[in-house]
């Protein structure tokens, strides 16, 4: 039987917690990220601020120029990491095969389930009324042969929405370019300039004229758009892209030596996302407080899982910076992500 995947995504996941512990919130705009006249950004809002226009990652003020009445909340990052792992808890009782890919989502195989009860609409309802009874939280989900189908199936119809894609090449022909998992901005402008706007459009490209302009490793995308990829949860065809990262704005310009007191607590955040890959390469990012912005990278010979080393390597990239100069954001990245990771000690240990 041909395998067949859920992704499970939570709709406006930090909006939704807040409203659920002060159910006051619900029903009017609230955005939670940075409080208006301070520096920072918007890291999500609930669907009524959305209707003005917020998003994710906008600047704090351009948010609050968009919709002034809405409730401005700081995030609590602890609180919906708890509840990040109720409900992925409840995602694992529905399979045993599952994947957390960041804190509100996760892919489950639900190939035995559908031996069962072969009507995925009503897999999907038990799903998410599992999900809202253990949680009072709600999510959507997609479902399809391959997990980026699946991915890009759950935000088609959000929020507490189902879409179950039997049909892949005509479900995602019409869909702009971007929705496809791993074209992010640049590739997206690339795709632009050779006036390739939707799925459907990047479908009909011959794949060796794409090869000259991306590289060999957008086959596999191409084959998502052609409706043949039938990747499983535990592979990633986007390894070489993926990365996490996270930066911080300061109120007030920081000495680019004081970044190191918070150094710890952004590369714990971005440790924590890691879920079950290893990384290669560590980047810093720091902007200058007349904008100039710069990075820094330092590749491992091996993948680690290893926080300590993060932490460290930062450090060291930081150290060879100007230590007197001012600092207006601070960022940290992880990239060259693989699930196969191998520590360098243990290997060292081999030698
Ligand atoms: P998403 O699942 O991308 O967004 P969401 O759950 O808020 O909304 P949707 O209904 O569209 O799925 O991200 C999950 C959480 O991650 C989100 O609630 C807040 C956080 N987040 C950020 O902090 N910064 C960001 O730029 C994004 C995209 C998300
Ligand atoms: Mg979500």
């Amino acid at each position: 039987m041909k395998q067949i995947i859920a992704h499970i995504d939570m709709d406006c996941f930090f909006a939704a917690v807040e409203e659920k512990f002060n159910p006051s919130l619900k029903g009017k705009p609230l955005i939670i990220g940075a409080k208006p006249g301070n520096r920072g950004v918007v890291c999500t809002a609930n669907y009524e601020a959305r209707k003005f226009g917020v998003k994710s990652a906008m600047p704090i003020w351009k948010a609050y120029t968009l919709c002034p009445l809405a409730n401005f909340i700081e995030p609590k990052k602890e609180l919906y990491s708890k509840e990040s792992k109720y409900v992925m808890n409840v995602l694992k009782s529905f399979s045993d095969k599952m994947v957390q890919a960041s804190i509100d989502e996760a892919y489950l195989d639900i190939t035995n389930l559908v031996k069962q009860n072969s009507n995925l609409v009503e897999i999907a309802r038990l799903i998410k009324k599992e999900v809202y009874k253990k949680t009072k939280l709600t999510c959507s989900i997609g479902i399809a042969e391959s997990k980026y189908v699946a991915k890009i199936a759950s935000a088609f119809n959000k929020p507490v929405g189902t879409t179950i894609v039997e049909n892949p090449k005509e479900f995602l022909s019409s869909l702009p370019i971007n929705k496809i998992p791993g074209i992010g901005k640049v590739a997206n402008k690339k795709m632009l300039d050779l006036n390739i706007k939707t799925i459907g459009d990047f479908a009909k490209i011959d794949p060796f004229i794409l090869m000259d302009f991306f590289g060999k490793s957008i086959i596999q995308i191409h084959n998502v758009a052609l409706g043949i990829d039938k990747t499983g949860i535990y592979e990633n065809i986007y390894s070489d892209t993926k990365s996490i990262s996270r930066e911080k704005t300061f109120n007030q310009d920081i000495l680019l030596k004081d970044c190191e007191t918070i150094l710890p607590t952004l590369a714990k955040e971005v440790y924590d996302d890691l879920g079950d890959f290893g990384y290669k390469t560590i980047s810093i990012k720091i902007r200058y407080s007349n904008f100039e912005t710069i990075t820094r990278n330092f590749s491992l010979k091996f993948s680690s899982k290893n926080y300590n080393n993060l932490a460290n390597q930062c450090k060291i990239l930081l150290q060879k910076l100007d230590e007197n100069k001012k600092v207006r954001l601070f960022g940290i990245k992880i990239s060259n992500l693989s699930e196969n990771y191998v520590e360098q000690s243990n290997l060292l240990a081999y030698i």
